[in-house]
């Protein structure tokens, strides 16, 4: 038996994954990921692949990082665990925290730490509930997110998310949730210009506030872009709008900014590239670049005051809450950043040649849009490029693309037949231009499958 049967068989019989299909699985065995360097993995088998996905949209500094795994080992040898309850602390969390405050984008300045994004954007919601009963108006409660949103699996966060097919195996979602359209254009929009259906998408939000009155709208959430959903870029104008809105009935707006942030969409946060100024905004993924697990809140200056002034003990913490390992290594995650310039690197030349690299598949049959934003971008798969007609579901033509993907050493991800891609942020043009070549050939075997 070979290594990777040994595993397979392992995995096969103890092993429950997220989001998979488990009969199907055990059919195929899992491809087991031994070792990775810069934004290339290695299989058990040997099979070289171009991380097309940082991971899971995390991996932004790139993997083996020595900086990282020296901050680890000093953190590890200094001080492996404190807590930050009873007033208690660490410095690394602390000096995580004041970092945090510095570069976060308008006036959110306090941070609670937290280990995985579905944690963070529990904690906000729990926020939310307790800001409105500290502001003494208990009925302020709905939290107001959008179809195709992804904001995590705890019970909160699915309630939160808008891929429906997370709701009912867990009779999501919990009461006081509602969801209202995605800016999702390309497949929305019908006849109307992008900027006209921004605004449609942005009206829905009023009109559900007033549907429902705005005395108990407490807060809506966002992704600047939804990556999860499909790479939802939204429309010139929609953010202005949903900023608006909120502002005009005194909904509390939280900016999920668990993919967007740390320079994905070419500023630190995607809150700057679209000119969102939240009063809450949720992190994790590139906090750390995925190398140890950790996750924030901040909050603004309203909300946090009533928070930090309320006399009152806030009940509500976790045991890894500030670990001071996952917090050295996020600062020395974020010193890298800067150091290297990795967001204007996603915004300057490099987010231009994955731009192009994107838009030179135009021309491919399958091909009915590419777009991106830095370095995060999707690719359309259509039956009709005029019509921008998707291919029946049963089809199942984005997972065909994606195995061909993997087959030609590519991982790049299928969301419905929408190919995104989110590489790390230290991809070079040459390793673009890579990414582009292995796309094609698996586009042209997709097509070949589907009989074009
Ligand atoms: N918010 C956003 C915007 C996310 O993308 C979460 C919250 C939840 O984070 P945790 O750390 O609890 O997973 C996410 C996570 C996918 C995929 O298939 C995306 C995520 C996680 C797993 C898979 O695209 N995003």
């Amino acid at each position: 038996m070979t290594e990777t049967a040994r595993w397979q068989a392992l995995d096969r019989d103890h092993h429950l994954h997220p989001f998979t299909d488990h009969k199907a699985l055990s059919a195929k065995g899992a491809r087991v990921i031994t070792r990775a360097d810069g934004c290339w993995l290695w299989d058990s088998d040997g099979n070289r692949i171009l991380d097309g996905m940082a991971g899971l949209w995390c991996v932004n500094v790139g993997y083996g990082r020595t900086e990282l795994i020296d901050a680890a080992h000093a953190q590890m040898s200094e001080l492996p665990y404190y807590n930050a309850f009873f007033q208690s602390a660490t410095p690394s969390c602390i000096e995580l925290a004041a970092k945090l405050a510095e570069i976060a984008p308008g006036d959110l300045s306090r941070v609670f730490f937290a280990n995985s994004g579905s944690e963070a954007n529990d904690t906000a919601v729990k926020i939310v509930r307790y800001f409105w009963n500290l502001q003494n108006q208990p009925e302020k409660k709905i939290i107001i997110s959008r179809e195709l949103g992804y904001h995590g699996v705890t019970l909160a966060a699915a309630s939160l998310s808008g891929l429906s097919p997370m709701h009912p195996q867990a009779d999501l979602p919990l009461a006081g949730f509602e969801h209202v359209a995605a800016p999702y254009w390309y497949g929305k929009g019908g006849d109307l210009t992008p900027e006209a259906f921004g605004r449609l998408a942005a009206a829905a939000l009023e009109e559900r506030i007033l549907e429902l009155g705005p005395h108990k709208v407490a807060a809506f959430i966002g992704e600047p872009v939804q990556g999860a959903g499909g790479v939802i870029i939204p429309p010139d104008g929609y953010w202005r709008e949903i900023q608006r809105i909120c502002e005009q009935y005194d909904v509390l707006l939280i900016a999920d900014e668990v993919i967007c942030g740390f320079g994905r969409t070419g500023r630190w946060w995607g809150s700057e590239s679209f000119d969102i100024k939240p009063d809450i905004l949720t992190m994790a993924k590139g906090l750390s670049s995925g190398y140890l697990p950790i996750s924030a809140v901040m909050t603004g200056k309203r909300v946090g005051d009533a928070l930090a002034d309320s006399g009152e003990e806030w009940v509500h913490g976790f045991t890894y809450s500030g670990h001071p390992v996952a917090a050295a290594v996020a600062l020395e995650n974020i010193r890298i950043m800067e150091e290297e310039g990795l967001h204007e690197r996603a915004s300057g030349p490099i987010g231009n040649a994955f731009a192009e690299a994107l838009a030179s598949l135009r021309d491919h049959p399958l091909v009915g849009e590419t777009r991106s934003i830095g370095l995060i971008g999707a690719i359309e798969l259509v039956a009709d490029k005029d019509e921008r007609r998707h291919f029946p579901e049963d089809r199942e033509v984005g997972g065909t693309c994606r195995d061909h993907c993997i087959e030609n050493g590519l991982v790049m991800r299928a969301v419905r037949d929408i190919m995104v891609l989110s590489p790390p942020l230290i991809i070079d043009e040459a390793e673009i231009g890579e990414m582009a070549d292995r796309a094609r050939a698996a586009l042209d075997l997709t097509a070949r499958d589907l009989g074009i």
